[in-house]
Order: C-alpha cells, then structure tokens, then sequence
C-alpha cells in the first residue's frame, strides 16, 4: 500500500502542550478524558512501556471530515479470458488476455530481430513546457504521424517485414484492423511508461489497442479513473494488475480508454530487456484540432 493510500486512514496531530492549570477550581470540563480524572492527576507511566507516559506530548484525534473508506484492494489478471472491468460511466470497459499467443520459440525469434533491427531511438516529450527524455526507446510505423505529450512521430510506412504477418495474426485474433503501431523499449527494469490513457482523438472513440510483450515480464498496472467529487484523488480507486510476459497478447477494448489509465511502473530489481507493440488505428486529426489532443478536450476546440 502507498504511503498515501496509508495516511488516508488516519486523522490527527500531535497536540501542542496545553497550560498546566487551565481551569478554575470548581468548574466542570465538559471534555469526557476530564471528567473522570480528579485535577492534577498524574498516572504513573507503566513499567512495561505501555499506558500512559511523562512526555510532554499528547495525539489529539480529529473525527475524520470524510467516512474513512476502505482502499479496494487490488485486483490481478493472469488467465486467459475476457474481463469486464467495469461498467460506465462511459460504458463497458474491456480487457481480453492471451497468454501463449505466441509460442516460446517464436516469441524468442521474433524478439532477438525486433530488438536487433527496428529503429529504436529515445523521444523528447514536453509538459508544461519543459522538455523531458521517455525513459524507455521507440519507434513508429503508419502512414500517418503520430503525436502525444507534445511530440510527435513522423509517419513511417517502411513496415519491417517481420511486423506484417505479425499484424495480421494480431488483427485475426482481435477481429479489428490496425494501421498503426507504436514499439516500446524498456532496456531494464528503470524503464518505464508514467500513467495515461491512449485517448488522443487521432485514435478515435473507444479504441481497441492491441499490445503484444516479449521479452521479460513486466507488470501492467490499470487504474480506474475518480469520480469527479474525487478532484483527480486516486487514492481510493480501482487497481487491476496484469503481469505481461514473452508472447502474451492483451487487447483493451471499449470504454477502457475514456474510464481507465495505465502504466509500466519501474522496478527496483534486475529485468531484463522488454518489447512491447502496441497496434492502433490512427484517423487524420479533425481540421482545426492541434495534434495530439485528448479526444475530451477536442469538442471544445471546434
Ligand atoms: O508496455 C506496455 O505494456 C504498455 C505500453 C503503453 O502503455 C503504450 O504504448 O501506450
């Protein structure tokens, strides 16, 4: 559990030492600690730690503003199947996962060429006007760029041959037709993609993504979005994690992009090298948009 999540169900604070004598002689403390105590009434600390002790500090406990509510523990998938992983408020929202789409030995192949030929390279992003490396390398490929974060891809239609019966196969599986598809790098466990949803409106409404990993396993964190009284708190949201290992094929469907984000966290142990091809369909951007707007802020730039 986060450090954050943990503090969430605690309230109160280290009083500040109160006067010794505060109150009259005679007056009765409507404080219920008071009023069962005579004044100056000074326990013995216990000689086993515990109980009351001689410090000068006391916890004052504060009744929570909120209802303390229970962070909803974790969810993992790890078999094979179909998930709904929730409903609305944009709609059913869908993971399906495939481990074993490819076997071993062509997982094996297909991972040492990919990792030898593709044209890997690190993309500078932006936020808030400050420009940053991705922690990871990448590559595109489409007839059309591709821009997110500030940053664009240019479009790229020299498919490496290896990538088109490989989509084939994926488009097979999923009965969807991509024309796009972005390649991740994580070279070791410090790479990493931050939280996001793949929701630029290039990518359409409801997109399916189809992400194919080969290599090390890495795990695959999903995070419900709050509600709108939450302003932007996750800390009491829905988490499903799914580990991704070498040949395994996820596909994200429906409103999974509108209701949910998702990560590749770091990790602090040894990992090994890590592919992953995620295939879109790009549609030019709407006339008058910026590229690589948030599909719900491109409303309101018509
Ligand atoms: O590496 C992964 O499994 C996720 C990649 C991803 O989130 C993305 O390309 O948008």
């Amino acid at each position: 559990m986060s450090d954050k999540r943990q503090r969430a169900r605690v309230q109160g604070s280290w009083a500040k030492q109160l006067p010794k004598h505060t109150r009259p002689a005679g007056t009765v403390s409507n404080n219920h600690q008071h009023q069962h105590q005579p004044q100056n009434a000074n326990p013995a600390p216990s000689s086993w730690g515990f109980g009351p002790q001689n410090t000068s500090e006391t916890f004052e406990f504060h009744q929570p503003t909120k209802p303390i509510r229970d962070v909803p523990p974790e969810k993992v998938i790890e078999q094979a199947g179909d998930y709904e992983i929730s409903h609305g408020p944009s709609g059913v929202s869908r993971l399906r996962l495939l481990p074993g789409f490819l076997s071993t030995e062509e997982a094996d192949w297909m991972f040492s060429k990919l990792l030898a030929e593709l044209p890997w390279s690190q993309k500078t992003n932006y936020r808030q006007g400050e420009a940053y490396d991705e922690p990871r390398l990448t590559c595109w490929y489409g007839e059309l760029a591709y821009t997110y974060a500030r940053s664009t891809m240019a479009a790229n239609t020299q498919w490496h041959p290896l990538l088109l019966p490989l989509r084939e196969a994926v488009e097979q599986a999923s009965s969807c037709r991509f024309n796009s598809l972005l390649c991740n790098m994580y070279r070791d466990g410090h790479d990493s993609i931050g939280w996001h949803s793949d929701d630029e409106a290039s990518l359409g409404a409801k997109p399916t993504i189809a992400s194919l990993s080969l290599g090390d396993t890495r795990v695959f964190n999903l995070r419900k979005q709050p509600p709108p009284e939450e302003n932007g708190d996750y800390t009491y949201v829905e988490q499903i994690r799914v580990p991704l290992s070498h040949g395994t094929l996820l596909l994200m469907e429906g409103a999974t992009q509108d209701d949910w984000q998702h990560q590749v966290a770091k990790e602090y142990h040894d990992r090994g090298p890590r592919i992953n091809l995620t295939f879109r369909t790009v549609y030019p951007e709407p006339e008058g948009h910026r590229p690589g707007t948030k599909l719900r802020f491109a409303a309101k730039q018509q």
